[in-house]
Order: C-alpha cells, then structure tokens, then sequence
C-alpha cells in the first residue's frame, strides 16, 4: 500500500515540479530557452557544414586538417587497416581505466620524446590517454586553471582557433603574443621572444611542437633552442600542442625536435598529442596529454590530479582507437609500415604546394607565390583576405577558412588548376594583413534572467577580496595567520572611523600616515620589481606581482609604531601635567581624585581583611584600566608580530621582504610622527579654521588621558545641572 501510495506520488510531485517550471519560465519567457541565441558557427567545422550543404558537384573542401587521397576521397591507411584486422574480437568491450590505456600512453609518448628520452628512463613523464588533441589541450587548461591559479596563458597569434575558446572556457587568462609576420610570410622570432620575455614568470605558453597552423611557419632549430632557453630563463611552462607529428617533414622523429630540446633542457613541461591526422584516426578521438616532473613521487601526485580531472569530464577514454595505434606502435612491422605511410601522405601534401604554385604562376599572377612552398605541414596560409575567401566561396563553391587558410590535403591534381584560377582572379589587390582570432568577448554587466542562462564560461566574472590569504588546507596555524592577514585593512578603517567619530587633528596624519606607507609600498615594489617566492606563487597566482618590501608588514608597522609613540607622548604628558590644558588637567585631577579615593577604599578594605572582596576587585578594575592603554599598544605588536610571520608562512613574501616591510612601516612612522608633533604644535591655530571649527576638530594631544578628562567633563555637568535642580 505504502509503495502504491510512493508510486502515485511521485509522478505528482514531478508534475507539479513541472508545472512550476513551466509558469516560472512563463514569468520570464514564453518557453526555458526563447532567451538562448544562437551561437555563430565554428569557424573550421562550420565550413564543412556550409560545404556540405552546396549541391554544386565542383565543389572543394579546403576547410577542416583532414587529410585526403588524391581523388579527394578520406583515407584509411594500410597500417591501420592491418590493425584493426588484429584487434577485431580479440578484445573485451569492457571500461578502460579513467587514464585510459597504459601501453598505448608509453607508446604515444616514445614517439614524442625519443625511445630513449632520459625523462622517461628516469620515470619522470605524467600520462593518460585523452580525446584526442582536442581533450589534451584541454585537460592542460583546466589543469593549469586547478594548479597554476591566476597564471596567463600565452597563445600565438595567429593560432589554431580553438584554442583561445579552451583556455577561455577554462577560465585561464589569455594573453596573444606575436608569431608570424605578414610582410615576410615568416616567423616573427624577434618580436616573440620580446614580448614573452616580458611574460611574468609562472605564466604558460603554448607551442605548436610542429606544422603550426595555420601559418605553417616553424622556428628553426636554432631559433627552437634559443626559446627553449628563454623560458627557462623567465620561468615560463611550456605546452606544446603536437598534432600534426610527420606532417611537416614526413618524419616524426624530426618533427617531435621541439619536444625533444625542452625535454633535454630540463623544462617542466606539458605535451598534447593527437593521432587523428598521422594514423588517420580522426572520428576515433585518440591522443595522449602528457606532463613532465620533477621526479616520480611528483608523477604519481600529478597523474592522479589529472585523472581527477578527467573523471568528471567523460569517465574514461575509447577503447578502440588506442588500440589501433598499441598495435602499430608496438610492432617494429607495422610501426616501419606506418612511418612510411605518413611520409607519403607528407609528401603527396608537398607536391601539392608545388603543383598550386606552379599553376598560379603558369597564370600569370604578378605576385610571389613562394610562400606556398616555403610554408610547412598541412596548411597554406596563403593571406587572402576574409573577403576575398568570400568571393571564392560564393563564386566557385571552394570552401576554406575565413583567415584565408587553406588545407593542402584537400588539394589534388583535379582540383589544383580550378582553385590557382580562383585564387589568381581574386588575388590581384591581395590583402595579406590577416585577422586576429581574439577570445569571443566574456560577457559583461549585471546578472540579468537571460545573461544568467548563460554558460559559466561565458561570464567574465573577477573577485574583488580584500586580503584573500590562502593557506594549505588543514593548517590550523595557517587559518589563523590568513584571518590575521585582515588586519592592515583595518587598521586603516579604524583609523578612517576614528577620525570621523573623535575629529583629533593628529589622527587626520596618521590616517594620511597609513595610507602613505601603503603607496609608497606599491612605488618601491614598481621600482625594485623583486619577485614572489617562486616556490608557492603558482600555486597563490601572485607570480606576476612584485613582493619587495611587503606591504603589509609596513602597515602593522606603522600603526603599531605610531601607537606606541602615542602611548609615550600621553604618558610624558601625564607626569608634566601642568603643560596640558585646562580641561584635560581637571579631567587628570577628577580622574586623580577618583583613583585615590577609590585606592585608598580598596587600602582600607584589605586592611580590614573582611569584607574587602568587592573592593579589591574594583582595585583590580582600576589597574587593568589604566594598564589598558599599554596593553593596547603590546597587542597591536603581537598583531604585528602575527601579520608579518603569516606573510612568509603562507608563502606570500620572502622573509626579506617582511623585514624590509617591517623597518619601512616603523621608521616611516618615527618620521611622521615628528610631523605630526610639529603641526599639532606648531600650527595649533589651524583648528580655528571655520571648516575645521565647523566638524569640531580638536587637538587632543597634549591630553594625558582624554578618556578621563571626557567623563570628567560629563561629571561635572551633571553635578551642575543637580544643584540648579536642588
Ligand atoms: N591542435 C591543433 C594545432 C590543431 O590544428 C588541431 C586540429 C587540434 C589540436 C585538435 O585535433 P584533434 O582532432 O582533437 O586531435 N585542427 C583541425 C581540426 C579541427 O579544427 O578540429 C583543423 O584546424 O582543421
């Protein structure tokens, strides 16, 4: 009965969980997603999908880097072919584990970093099998998200398009450098290496490790080791994206050069590998992401957070593929019978780039065509402009990329003579200035229902903390330490309320004083430019802030030091009282008189030695209240005290930069204090000014104890107002 009752209850519930979200959705819109645009369409596969929608039977697909035969036709290789003849129901169709198949990472990465690569003989090399290029380019951004916080990604410009949307929608900030150089149609090496030496170290830069796309311009080896070097120098990782692996010369060994000089330099480095274009693998989603450490305990820690990563993604990576390319790898046959495939499939593309080159010639075109040939890998980035793309695909059905690239796999000898005509007639004013692919722009403005839809990825959301300490999880020490990190705000703040709710003169210059010492904290950082620690401002995303002298430790040293001069000055004023005015000497007397009386009854009360017990209490009382003012002072010191040691427990400053924090807040503060003196002394008289006298400004500085002297006064008046009452 009780399960009948569950049965009929739950379709109920879920209906009126439905009808609420229908007439909730009424409310803002007349269905859940009237509010959803549409997105535009990507700008490499949305060519395929315009150029599968054309019914002109000429038509030429120059879009997607996927290779084809020289009848245009996809092409499955013999290798891979032999491959799946020896997989085929040998294997279970059972999960593979959430780092996918482990022969075929160690395959994938001795291709990539030589069979005898010291960072795989010494066990220093993270992997796991990833959806092809794609997922590992990816899966490096959200790690560098998760374990790199704050840091920037450097993408070149131009880059395969893709890339800025991964790494915006891992939430990393991008920054674009300079790669290629249309005047020359090469690599723009100087104007690189000048912008990412400026790159804060601990920032990310990815490298296309062969065949860049779209330009098809490569560094030298030369230039390959100089960059090696400078990132080693600037401390910045590098992620080399290797998708196009034998592509640009026909041989994988001499395209995975770039892997091989970082790797031997000793970077820390990432790697994403795709087998899509060099075995043909394209639908089978098959790649490997790889990370180099420092030592094996680094990898098992590493490996494990990047399949903590890709679990909640998709769980685990396809079977098929990856044992296509274990059975090619692993077998010297079949891998010899590979290479030669790739070499081919190279080769065919290179004579392509001939044939197009000669035909635009054999044309007549005015212009140099070099480039075609010059360029490397699967890409001719001929510099059409946008327009001019337009123009043949309007007018002649050939589908490339708006950038003007085209794939030269998609170039044969039937197609070649009818594409150079197309490009020679629309090629006579050529505009070789090509676009920036810039990160679609995150969205900005306030929550609204529609903008709320939207994707995280789409929300271009900044935190603004104040005093956002981070500390290891379960440092209890550290958690302290962080709340104390607070502390420098408000000292300020209370500073700012002190001055607004006591209007003493001196506190205007000491709120002043405050903010000084924090400014002058940001100059000398400017001009010093003294780095983070190294070792934790990845991991903080403070790499790329300057750390000398810490400012922190220079406000609690101000503030502390000032107290403690305060704290003197009102005692020296204390035992000198005739100095101080009227008011304060007979808040002193009356606060004098009720001590002494109040001493002597405490006196007498113990001396009784009976019922003395409030009143030695009240004793106590007033002691601790006149020790209150020094215990103040002792406690801003011990915040102090706390500030500065958190700031290099938490990894935040050197302890260098505390100390030169800490000297900077005090003596800055001895200074100001003898400023302070001077012109509450000496220009007194500035209190009569209307302003000044309007907000009841006051100098209460000679005042031993103002406190005192204040209930004194109220005292006073209320024993007035009693007598005129009586
Ligand atoms: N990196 C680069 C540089 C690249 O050109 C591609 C694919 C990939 C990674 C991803 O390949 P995957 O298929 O995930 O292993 N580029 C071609 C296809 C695409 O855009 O998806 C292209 O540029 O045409």
């Amino acid at each position: 009965m009780e399960g009948l009752i569950r049965q009929a209850a739950v379709p109920l519930l879920q209906q009126q969980a439905r009808g609420f979200a229908s007439r909730a959705a009424g409310f803002w819109n007349s269905s859940w997603f009237s509010h959803v645009p549409e997105a535009p369409r990507d700008p490499i596969l949305g060519v395929t999908e315009k150029f599968l929608a054309d019914t002109n039977p000429q038509k030429i697909n120059l879009g997607v880097g996927a290779y084809r035969d020289d009848s245009g036709q996809p092409v499955v290789l013999k290798s891979v072919r032999e491959a799946e003849r020896r997989v085929a129901g040998s294997h279970f169709m059972e999960y593979l584990p959430i780092a996918g198949h482990r022969q075929f990472c160690e395959d994938s990465v001795k291709l990539a970093y030589g069979e005898d690569s010291p960072v795989l003989k010494n066990k220093q090399v993270a992997m796991l099998q990833s959806l092809s290029g794609t997922g590992s380019c990816r899966l490096s951004a959200e790690f560098q998200g998760h374990w790199m916080p704050g840091s920037t990604i450097y993408i070149p410009t131009p880059t395969w398009a893709n890339h800025l949307n991964i790494w915006r929608d891992a939430h990393v900030a991008i920054e674009q450098y300079p790669y290629y150089k249309p005047e020359t149609r090469g690599l723009d090496f100087e104007r690189m290496c000048d912008f990412l030496s400026k790159a804060p170290a601990g920032s990310a830069v990815l490298l296309h490790a062969c065949a860049h796309n779209p330009t098809g311009v490569d560094p030298s080896t030369e230039q390959w080791r100089e960059l090696s070097q400078l990132l080693k120098q600037k401390a910045l990782l590098p992620i080399l994206d290797c998708a196009y692996q034998g592509f640009a010369s026909g041989d994988c060994d001499r395209d995975a050069q770039a892997i091989r000089i970082f790797a031997e330099d000793g970077h820390r480095m990432m790697l994403c590998q795709s087998f899509a274009k060099n075995m043909g693998l394209y639908g089978q989603r098959v790649g490997c992401w790889s990370i180099v450490c420092d030592d094996e305990k680094e990898v098992k820690a590493v490996e494990s957070q990047m399949k903590a990563l890709a679990r909640p993604m998709y769980s685990n990576p396809p079977v098929h593929g990856a044992l296509l390319v274990h059975t090619i790898l692993a077998d010297p046959e079949l891998k010899k019978q590979w290479l030669g495939e790739v070499k081919d499939m190279a080769e065919r593309i290179i004579s392509m780039r001939t044939l197009l080159r000669q035909n635009l010639e054999a044309l007549g075109s005015p212009l140099s065509w070099n480039h075609i040939t010059d360029q490397i890998g699967m890409f001719c980035y001929t510099g059409l402009s946008p327009e001019q793309v337009d123009k043949l695909t309007a007018e002649h059905s050939i589908y490339l990329t708006r950038n003007g690239r085209i794939s030269m796999a998609g170039v044969n000898t039937n197609n070649v003579a009818r594409l150079a005509e197309a490009i020679h007639k629309h090629s006579a004013a050529p505009d070789y200035l090509f676009r920036l692919d810039r990160p679609p722009a995150p969205h900005r403005g306030p929550f609204t229902a529609a903008a709320a839809a939207m994707s995280g990825a789409q929300w271009g959301l900044k935190a603004f903390c104040i005093a956002c300490a981070k500390f290891q999880e379960g440092d209890a020490l550290g958690e302290v330490l962080a709340v104390a990190a607070t502390a420098p705000y408000f000292a300020i703040y209370h500073a700012a309320v002190l001055l607004h709710a006591r209007r003493e003169l001196h506190m205007v210059l000491v709120f002043m004083g405050l903010l000084l010492t924090s400014a002058l904290c940001t100059v000398v950082k400017k001009v010093l430019k003294q780095p983070r620690p190294a070792a934790t401002c990845t991991l903080l995303g403070n790499c790329h802030k300057h750390g000398m002298p810490s400012s922190h430790s220079a406000v609690m040293a101000f503030a502390a030091t000032t107290a403690l001069l305060l704290y003197l000055h009102r005692r020296r004023a204390s035992s000198s009282s005739g100095s101080s005015n009227g008011i304060c000497s007979a808040g002193i007397r009356g606060a004098g008189a009720a001590r002494t009386a109040r001493r002597s009854g405490a006196a007498a009360a113990a001396s009784k030695g009976s019922s003395g017990g409030g009143d030695f209490v009240a004793a106590a009382v007033e002691r601790l209240a006149q020790a209150l003012p020094l215990l103040e002072v002792l406690l801003l010191w011990v915040l102090t005290a706390a500030v500065a040691y958190g700031r290099v427990h938490l990894g935040y400053h050197t302890p260098a930069q505390v100390a030169a924090g800490l000297a900077l807040g005090s003596s800055l503060a001895a200074a100001w204090w003898c400023i302070t003196l001077a012109v509450c002394q000496r220009w007194g008289p500035v209190l009569r000014l209307p302003l000044l006298r309007a907000l009841h400004f006051r100098d209460t500085l000679g005042c031993p104890d103002v406190h005192a002297a204040e209930a004194e006064i109220f005292v006073q008046t209320a024993d007035t107002a009693n007598k005129r009452s009586e």
